[in-house]
């Protein structure tokens, strides 16, 4: 039967790790994958995540199975991390899912259960996984105008005026916080004027949250995810812990949803589960019990912001340092607009010559969009990687 098959593309992104680790030079810099490091370069167990850990192993006292929806303790605890009273809970779901990207999935299937053959308007740029989930759903997939490769910014007034054209028939995909690839975010009047957008033309926001805390804090990077669902009457919402608690390979994330009312919520909850009964059936526990554990505990979670703020505290200092080095290096404003980004990710917009080039000339790991991960800067090493960016840019 297999002979049908003709072999999948890979995940580029995923692809350069393996070549990165398979690289001998030992000035190598990783600046590829989104995974944070610390300054020795070590995505760490969170301290909190280990002490929930070691609580979980001496209580837990059985493993029979949850229920589709998950750890009931995680969901509360995310609406109130994430939405806090932004909106009535009596019109929210929440279901735990295997990490941001299976709470994408099971809200994509979600919409074409809903709209079958949907529009889902997601950024230009976009994180890559966005694209085959949508369509692997039997979602359409088109895009709106987001970042300018001039300014390195949002190219806002047409990203508004592509979102004012939509229609209650279309998905808005947005990233809540610390834009994937570009590190280019809105501002919280901007998120007014999306919010505001999406009320009057009816399009359904669907927002994917997999940076919260890692950009301004964990209050300032909720605010447009609160300003959204506070404006309309239904909204999906991809929540992942796998960076702002490290969880990475536990895959833990949640899929919200918010509906017009109570009954409309409890109808739309059923077909989510369903989904997920039909999908896996129920999500592993362990993350979630982890995140429970920390949120619910007022010195776990002190301890889990204290370094949650530390870890984007190093990523913003990472970004004007390299930002300080090109402008010393260069005398010129070029490359100021790594300072003014936020999160983990930095579109450069070199060309994929030039990003080829720093590969191969000066073992400099970044995506092929020219995509840098500003955790993966050696803090002792900015300088070589100024002088790389430059020489290999002229
Ligand atoms: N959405 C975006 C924009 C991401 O960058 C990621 C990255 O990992 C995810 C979703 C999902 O992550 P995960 O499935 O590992 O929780
Ligand atoms: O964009 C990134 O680097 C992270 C990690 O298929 C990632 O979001 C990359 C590719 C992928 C899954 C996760």
């Amino acid at each position: 039967m297999f002979e049908t098959l003709t072999k999948a593309p890979g995940d580029k992104i995923l692809a350069l790790m393996g070549e990165y680790a398979a690289d001998p030079r030992s000035t190598k810099i990783d600046l590829g994958v989104g995974v944070y490091k610390d300054e020795k370069g070590v995505t760490p167990v969170m301290s909190a995540v280990r002490k929930a850990e070691q609580r979980i192993l001496e209580n837990e006292k059985t493993k029979t199975y949850l229920g589709i929806a998950g750890n009931k303790g995680f969901g509360a605890a995310v609406l109130d991390l994430a939405l806090a009273d932004s909106v009535d809970r009596s019109r929210v779901r929440i279901a735990q899912a295997p990490g941001g990207t299976g709470s994408l999935w099971v809200l994509m299937q979600l919409i074409n259960r809903a709209k079958p053959g949907a529009t889902v308007w997601v950024s230009d740029p976009t994180w890559p996984n966005h694209n085959p989930i949508a369509e692997n759903s039997g979602l359409k997939v088109e895009k709106y105008p987001y970042f300018d490769t001039e300014t390195r910014g949002v190219k806002f007034p047409q990203m508004l005026a592509a979102l004012d054209k939509l229609g209650k028939d279309d998905v808005v995909l947005l990233h809540g916080c610390c834009h994937n690839p570009t590190g280019a975010n809105l501002t919280n009047e901007q998120w007014d004027q999306v919010a505001a957008s999406l009320a009057r033309t009816g399009a359904l926001p669907f927002i994917d949250l997999a940076y919260l805390g890692f950009g301004d804090g964990l209050l300032e990077d909720a605010y447009g995810t609160r300003k959204v669902i506070a404006s309309v009457p239904e909204a999906l919402i991809a929540f992942s812990g796998s960076k702002n608690f490290g969880l990475y390979r536990e895959r833990i994330g949640a899929a919200i949803l918010i509906a017009r009312d109570a009954d409309q919520a409890d109808v739309t909850n059923s077909q989510l589960l369903n989904i997920i009964r039909g999908a896996y059936s129920q999500p592993p526990d362990h993350g979630a019990e982890i995140i429970r554990t920390i949120l619910e505990d007022k010195d776990l979670r002190a301890e889990w912001e204290a370094e949650l703020n530390q870890m984007r505290g190093r990523m913003i200092t990472l970004r004007e340092k390299l930002a300080e080095a090109i402008r010393q290096r260069s005398n010129s404003k070029d490359f100021d607009f790594i300072a003014a980004h936020r999160g983990m990710f930095s579109l450069l917009g070199l060309p994929n010559d030039v990003v080829e080039h720093l590969k191969a000339a000066n073992g400099v790991y970044m995506i092929g969009d020219s995509r840098i991960n500003v955790a993966g800067i050696p803090e002792d090493r900015v300088g070589d990687l100024a002088e790389a960016m430059l020489s290999a840019s002229k």
